[in-house]
């Protein structure tokens, strides 16, 4: 979802071919046999099989609402909380996810963890409406589907806690329309295929 939201605002139009994870097409292992989602084919052939590399490879193309150029800080502060995000958190927000389904009472350390973070967040966020300043950038859209996932494992908790201005960030990201946009579901992708243009 964040590579698709970095390729939406950076209005690179792509061709999108949707993998569904239990029945990846070989065409897509062949690119990236590393078989995670998402993948990025360049033009050239190269091959960017990050999404945060996939949102950087976007923006650096075209970054017309500067996601790139904070209001406040500057892109290496930006990296070192995506960074936190997607090392620490990410885990924690697994076990939690994963924990809840089987058995509930064994997610409850790791979305204990997890909320320090979001606690960070919420920080950050009673100075300014975004994680950089006055409008939306890089972090802020890297890190919104993680928190996302976590707020939706057990949403009546998440509601209760005590992080009003990152429950108002939250709300206004799900309200956006860039997020309906990049939401669209697509059929599966196979060969041959009619071709599906993103953006
Ligand atoms: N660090 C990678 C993680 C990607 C990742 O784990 N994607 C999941 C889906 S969200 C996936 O493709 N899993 C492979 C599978 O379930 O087979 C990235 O951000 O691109």
């Amino acid at each position: 979802m964040r590579a698709r939201l970095a390729v939406h605002v950076s209005r690179q139009q792509c061709e999108l071919r949707e993998i569904v994870l239990r029945d990846k097409a070989p065409e897509f292992l062949a690119a990236s046999p590393k078989g995670t989602v998402p993948v990025l084919v360049k033009p050239d052939g190269a091959v960017i099989e990050e999404s945060l590399e996939v949102m950087l490879w976007a923006l650096h193309e075209s970054d017309p609402d500067s996601w790139l150029v904070p209001p406040s800080g500057d892109l290496d502060a930006m990296l070192a909380l995506i960074e936190a995000c997607d090392r620490e958190f990410k885990a924690n927000l697994d076990a939690y996810k994963y924990a809840s389904r089987a058995a509930p009472e064994n997610g409850v350390q790791a979305r204990n963890a997890g909320a320090q973070f979001l606690v960070e967040l919420d920080g950050r966020l009673t100075v300014q409406p975004y994680f950089f300043g006055e409008r939306l950038t890089l972090a802020d859209m890297a890190i919104f589907p993680f928190v996302r996932q976590f707020a939706n494992v057990d949403r009546d908790w998440f509601d209760q806690q005590t992080w009003p201005h990152l429950l108002k960030w939250l709300e206004d990201l799900l309200a956006s329309s860039r997020f309906a946009d990049v939401m669209k579901k697509y059929s599966k992708w196979q060969n041959g295929s009619d071709i599906v243009v993103f953006n």
